[in-house]
């Protein structure tokens, strides 16, 4: 199968990180987004990454269905559960944490785009809801002990705030949620997709 993607997304990132963890092997292609290749628009009418081209030639696209697709194919580790409550817990943090990495990219392509004149207003909305979501996902540490979807999408979300804009990250208002994530990014996974 091949994955294309690039270092600093955190939707490609998350499925790369699901991929060591299951132990599928991907062959990775990174693509350059300000020159799309002709392969992933092909593939992905959309162009966006994560995209995943299937050994059979079908192409699926966005993080969650790439995700569910790899967890499919191996029991172990189990990373969406299948009883229903804890199944539902899981994905809805796990769409959380999606939303978060939507939010901080938009405003890191926001501060990118107009450094002098940015909407004052928009990152101030955007700032609002990466703190709500962090204080929603501390408030539900305890559904992250276990390896799963949930605790996979969170860290590479917070990862992502804490590369592009570290101001914004855990340590100054959520120690615990702080906490959690400098352990689990010591996971080899994480160690290994860590943004640079
Ligand atoms: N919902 C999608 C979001 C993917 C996404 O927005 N990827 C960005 C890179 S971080 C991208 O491909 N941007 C290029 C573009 O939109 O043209 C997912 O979860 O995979």
């Amino acid at each position: 199968m091949k994955l294309f993607y690039t270092k600093r997304s955190p939707y490609a990132r998350k499925v790369r990180v699901v991929a060591l963890e299951k132990n599928i092997p991907l062959e990775s292609i990174e693509e350059d987004l300000t020159n799309k290749s002709s392969h992933l628009l092909e593939a992905n009418p959309l162009g966006k990454i994560p995209t995943l081209i299937l050994d059979n030639g079908q192409t699926l696209c966005d993080s969650p269905v790439i995700c569910e697709y790899l967890d499919s194919l191996k029991v172990h580790p189990v990373l969406i559960p299948k009883v229903k409550a804890k199944r539902f817990r899981i994905l809805h943090l796990a769409a959380v944490a999606d939303g978060l990495m939507d939010t901080t990219v938009a405003a890191y392509l926001e501060k990118t785009r107009h450094p002098e004149h940015f909407q004052e207003e928009f990152i101030k909305k955007q700032e609002e809801t990466i703190f709500r979501c962090q204080e929603f996902i501390e408030k539900n540490l305890d559904d992250l002990k276990e390896l799963s979807l949930a605790s996979i999408a969170v860290a590479c979300a917070i990862g992502y705030i804490s590369f592009r804009m570290p101001q914004l990250g855990p340590q100054t208002k959520f120690d615990k949620l702080a906490r959690w994530f400098m352990i689990f990014s010591q996971r080899p996974s994480m160690e290994e997709t860590r943004p640079g």
